[in-house]
């Protein structure tokens, strides 16, 4: 291995030591059709919230037409999007949630 590219290796290294991952934010968005509670049960479920932030949560998304549900590290919250896609599919409600780059 030459010079350089032990010191590419060891920066390398330092940043995979030192930087934290990069995060992602959850979004929900609305729909017309989407049982209010439905959106409330998903939000505890999968986001660990209590009624109050729950409700508080899906009226923002609701009012507003989207809103953050969490942010974590990028497999955290695509294991967390596909979980609430398939649970609002099994379900038969329009529900979307994606994830996008903080
Ligand atoms: N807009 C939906 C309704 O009136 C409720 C909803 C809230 C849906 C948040 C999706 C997200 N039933």
């Amino acid at each position: 291995m030459t010079e350089s590219n032990t010191e590419a290796v060891k920066l390398a290294e330092d940043k995979v030591k030192h930087e934290p991952p990069p995060l992602y934010k959850i979004l929900l968005l609305n729909d017309d059709f989407t049982p209010m509670e439905f959106v409330i049960e998903v939000l505890k479920l999968f986001f660990s919230m209590n009624q109050e932030q729950a409700t508080r949560i899906m009226l923002k998304v609701h009012t507003e037409g989207v809103g953050v549900c969490g942010i974590y590290p990028s497999d955290i919250a695509s294991t967390k999007v596909k979980q609430v896609v398939e649970f609002a599919r099994k379900n038969q409600h329009p529900l979307r949630c994606v994830m996008e780059e903080n």
